[in-house]
């Protein structure tokens, strides 16, 4: 058996969790992120027939019965996971009820899966049935995106909009836009369903006020996701501190950039004035 401390997955996660603490988007212990995993490729370091703990999980994952998952801790500061990865990660495993999670390593110090595990577990099976490549779901409280959320409407076609003009490559980035819950309480199966709905149509979800969610096939696609929404934020924060904008993307402009990417599929005309 291969030594769980070198395995891909696991330094993905430390690199992923370090780079957000990093932004300044992770605070304390905001944040969490999950990744789906192959058995495949988990049975080369660890025995999968040795179950540490059961641990409910509070809601039906039917979908997911079987499938692993690598995920960050409750109450677990993403500063410390690259220092200490067995107590800050947990790998668990859906159990044949759908609804235990099934301890295969880590949370060493008996904690348990970070609070958002409904938004994250609905969100994976929203994303499956829409990507099956889709493996990553993350969370985090990037700065500038949060304040724009306290001066700017909480309206997806308007958020959207606002965020492809602050940048040329944003539009190639998320042509289908942004999904926006408005403020909701955060950690129950509520936001979950919510979140869950959204990521039928969207990448990504701004939950109003709190933070954001990315997704993707890999931690680049999900962190390069919401790290090109917090780039977009930053400019509209520092274009609209200064009291003055006099020039913009129009959405002639825009549409020039999805026809030159051949993103007319996937990009959400109806958020553009054409
Ligand atoms: O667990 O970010 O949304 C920390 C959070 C909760
Ligand atoms: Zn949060």
């Amino acid at each position: 058996m291969k030594d769980i401390l070198t395995a891909p997955f696991v330094e993905d996660m430390k690199r992923a969790t370090a780079n957000m603490y990093r932004q300044g988007w992770d605070e304390r212990n905001g944040g969490n992120i999950s990744f789906m995993l192959e058995e495949e490729q988990v049975a080369e370091y660890l025995d999968l027939n040795n179950v540490i703990r059961e641990i409910p999980t509070g809601f039906d994952a039917t979908d997911l019965i079987g499938k692993i998952f690598i995920v960050t801790g409750t109450g677990k500061y993403f500063k410390n996971v690259e220092v200490a990865p067995e107590t800050n990660l947990g790998i668990i495993r859906i159990a044949k009820d759908g609804t235990t999670a099934e301890l295969l390593w880590g949370y060493a110090d008996g904690g348990k899966f970070t609070s958002e595990l409904p938004a994250h577990l609905m969100s994976h099976m929203a994303r499956l049935k829409v990507d099956p490549q889709n493996r990553v779901v993350m969370h985090s409280h990037p700065t500038y995106t949060l304040a724009m959320n306290h001066i700017h409407e909480l309206d997806e076609q308007k958020l959207t909009h606002t965020l492809w003009e602050m940048c040329t490559e944003c539009i190639v980035v998320f042509p289908e836009g942004i999904g926006v819950l408005p403020w909701m309480v955060c950690g129950n199966n509520e936001i979950g369903i919510a979140t869950a709905e959204k990521m039928k149509d969207f990448r990504l979800v701004i939950w109003g006020l709190h933070g954001i969610y990315g997704v993707g096939k890999d931690m680049d696609e999900a962190f390069g996701l919401i790290e090109t929404v917090e780039k977009a934020a930053q400019l509209y924060m520092l274009a609209t501190a200064s009291g003055k904008r006099i020039n913009t993307i129009t959405d002639e402009n825009l549409w020039a950039i999805v026809e030159r990417f051949s993103l007319q599929e996937q990009c959400r005309k109806d958020f553009l004035n054409l």
